[in-house]
């Protein structure tokens, strides 16, 4: 089917911070050219302690290993705050009395706002208190929370204070929680009592207790302070909590938060400071900490927050993505409060208590800008029209969409079903690497291709490698990388600088490799294929397939594991698991044992985890060399295997007959 494309509406258009493809073009050429210029206007809207140097020092880096070792530094010399720009410049200008959360709870009715005031106030007792407690600059802090408006708020707590905060999405296991706090050493772990989420209630203080305990044994690694939140709306109640709180470790937030002064001295930091640190999943090993830094990741994120959203004061904006990714952080933390926008905190799921959820709040509060995955989108749409056309959703100008490929017909279906075809769609393509929206369109301004991401953002120059490392130039598709630094890019990887230059730097010389293949078409505009290396993205969550082998081959009965990727068309990617079994085990084995795997994966990593296939593989396809080779595994599980290839490489190619056998039809 031929692309149509797709003109942004008139009313969109209208009034837009761009509003025309000339005019991103000439943006864009000028970000380019002057860095420093372009930059530097956009960081004046930001209060800075110490304005930044001019000139040569403004921003520096190495971007090619032969080189030396890779750096970047933007806004050197300047100093400023990120929570000082989220929130008290937004009160001295008059502002206080503005909501920027509407906080709509798991269940319907449950709802709560708070002003920019109110969250500054809070935001001082939170940071006063771990201040009493021995946290100050440079200091970690590990956050488990669910998506209630404490979540952001001990975000800013910590950037108030110079800490650096790390957030673990409150869906991951004991064991994955208790690898990042190991990681990071923190004064201070902060988590709630509990929370319900759909129609599930999930005991968060538990799995924070689990995860101090293998610590404890373990690595000898102790949390001096554990602050809990009692959710009360999660329906489970403080004294069911209360028993198991540590004396000396455990203290309620309820009972230490609420006495604390509600002001709060900044403390001013480098531009280059550490604002936080973010796990995510790689090719290999353990997950990494992405550190990111104080002001070019501000700047980054509230400028794509302003001009891909193209947001202004009356807008009503809804990100549904949780604080536990790097898009809650960007795009629900910083992005939107540093602009001083108003916006919907929604704790719970798409789906409950149906699929109209969504438009139901859209209508309530007059949602102008909307911002989900893929995946929410299809499972919305499997739904039925019937659950979006109930609701008016007239209010929505953009819909955003962000975490993996989005299919052609889901694309239709947001922009027709959604958006009444009335709307501009932003497909930003990004990383957690890359700190803020890197290829996407600006609504007012770009025409659409259903599927293409279309553009880079300011600042952001891509190219496209063929197999030998060399610039494909024109229509052409390859490995993604980026030629030059841009502000909120990533700046190293937790205490392993050495990984960072390697993971991204090592493979293209001079150049950032994403990880991701991407074809660009006759127009440049960008189609991003997906990861060519071993991360399989599953309702938009990076999942490294060596964390899953690693999880599996953790079970004792478990010799072996294999994990690949496989279309799913809710999903986009599910994971498929090859096992091998300890000798002496006849194949197939006990259901049981298919089910006792898939927990010991649940477990170790969370329920995102899960393998959708466990396949029983008495021998893996292997080359002489003993590597496993995962393109035949990848055709037998996705069923092509009339398309295995050559496999005359094998050791042993009698291994596919008895794996196609094992599959059974
Ligand atoms: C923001 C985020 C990053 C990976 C990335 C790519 C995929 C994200 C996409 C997309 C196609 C888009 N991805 N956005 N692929 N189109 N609009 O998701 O960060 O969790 O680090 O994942 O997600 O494969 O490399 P993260």
């Amino acid at each position: 089917m031929a692309t149509t494309v797709h003109q942004p509406p008139e009313h969109v258009v209208k009034g837009a911070h761009v509003d025309s493809l000339a005019k991103y073009q000439d943006m864009y050429a000028q970000s380019l050219k002057d860095p420093e210029g372009f930059w530097g206007a956009f960081a004046e809207q930001f209060h800075w302690n110490k304005k930044w140097d001019s000139g040569e020092n403004f921003h520096k880096y190495n971007f090619d290993l032969n080189k030396g070792s890779i750096n970047v530094s933007w806004f050197n010399g300047g100093e400023t705050n990120v929570c000082y720009n989220c929130l008290d410049r937004h009160v001295k200008e008059g502002n206080g009395d503005r909501p920027c959360f509407f906080w709509e709870g798991n269940d319907v009715g449950q709802e709560s706002v708070t002003t920019f005031k109110q969250l500054l106030d809070q935001v001082c007792q939170i940071a006063n208190y771990m201040k009493s407690q021995g946290v100050g600059k440079g200091d970690d802090v590990t956050i488990y929370m669910p998506m209630i408006p404490e979540l952001p708020a001990t975000m800013l707590a910590c950037a108030r204070l110079g800490a650096v905060f790390s957030v673990v999405f409150a869906g991951f296991s004991a064991e994955s929680l208790a690898g990042r706090i190991s990681d990071s050493s923190p004064k201070m772990v902060v988590t709630c009592s509990a929370v319900k989420r759909g129609p599930k209630h999930i005991e968060l203080k538990k799995i924070v207790d689990e995860a101090l305990e293998i610590l404890d044994n373990e690595e000898q690694v102790h949390v001096p302070r554990v602050l809990v939140y009692d959710h009360k709306a999660s329906g489970v109640s403080r004294d069911a909590i209360h028993a198991s709180l540590v004396e000396g470790r455990d203290v309620w937030w309820q009972d230490v938060i609420g006495d604390q002064p509600t002001e709060c001295e900044v403390t001013w930091v480098g531009a280059e400071d550490p604002l936080f640190k973010l796990y995510t999943s790689g090719s290999t090993g353990k997950p990494k900490g992405v550190v990111h830094s104080t002001a070019g990741y501000m700047c980054g994120a509230a400028a794509t927050f302003k001009y891909v959203f193209d947001y202004k004061p009356d807008d009503v904006y809804w990100c549904t993505a949780d604080c536990g990714w790097i898009t809650g952080h960007s795009y629900v933390t910083f992005g939107p409060l540093l602009m001083g926008a108003k916006q919907i905190l929604f704790e719970g799921v798409p789906t409950y208590p149906d699929a109209g959820r969504c438009w139901e709040v859209c209508d309530k509060y007059n949602v102008t800008l909307f911002y989900t995955a893929p995946t929410a989108i299809r499972t919305l749409m499997a739904c039925g029209d019937q659950h979006v056309t109930k609701h008016k959703r007239t209010s929505l100008r953009i819909l955003g969409t962000v975490g993996e490929p989005i299919n052609p017909e889901a694309w239709r279906w947001y922009h027709e079903v959604v958006g009444n075809s009335n709307v501009s769609i932003v497909d930003t393509w990004w990383q957690t690497e890359t700190g803020a929206h890197m290829i996407t369109p600006l609504p007012g301004a770009t025409p659409m291709k259903p599927g293409s991401a279309t553009l880079p953002f300011f600042g952001v120059e891509p190219a496209i490698l063929d197999d030998k490392g060399s610039e494909v130039q024109g229509p052409g598709q390859g490995y993604l990388v980026i030629k030059r630094p841009w502000p909120s890019m990533m700046r190293s990887v937790a205490g392993d600088h050495a990984r960072f230059e390697q993971t991204y730097f090592s493979h293209y010389k001079g150049y950032y490799f994403t990880g991701d293949g991407a074809r660009r078409d006759e127009d440049g505009y960008y189609w991003i294929l997906g990861r060519v290396d071993d991360v399989i993205n599953v309702s938009g969550h990076r999942i490294g397939t060596a964390e899953v082998e690693s999880a599996l081959v953790g079970h004792h009965l478990c010799a072996e594991a294999a994990v690949v990727p496989v279309d799913h068309p809710i999903k986009g990617q599910a994971i498929y698991a090859f096992v091998t079994l300890m000798n002496g085990i006849d194949y197939p084995p006990d259901e049981s044992v298919r089910k006792e795997l898939v927990a010991q994966v649940r477990k170790a990593i969370g329920p995102i985890a899960t393998p959708d296939v466990i396949h029983w593989a008495p021998g893996l396809p292997k080359t002489r060399s003993g590597k496993i080779m995962r393109r035949v595994l990848r055709k037998i599980a996705s069923r092509e295997e009339d398309q295995l290839g050559d496999t005359s490489t094998l050791a042993d190619p009698g291994v596919v007959k008895v794996l196609l056998e094992l599959r059974g039809k």
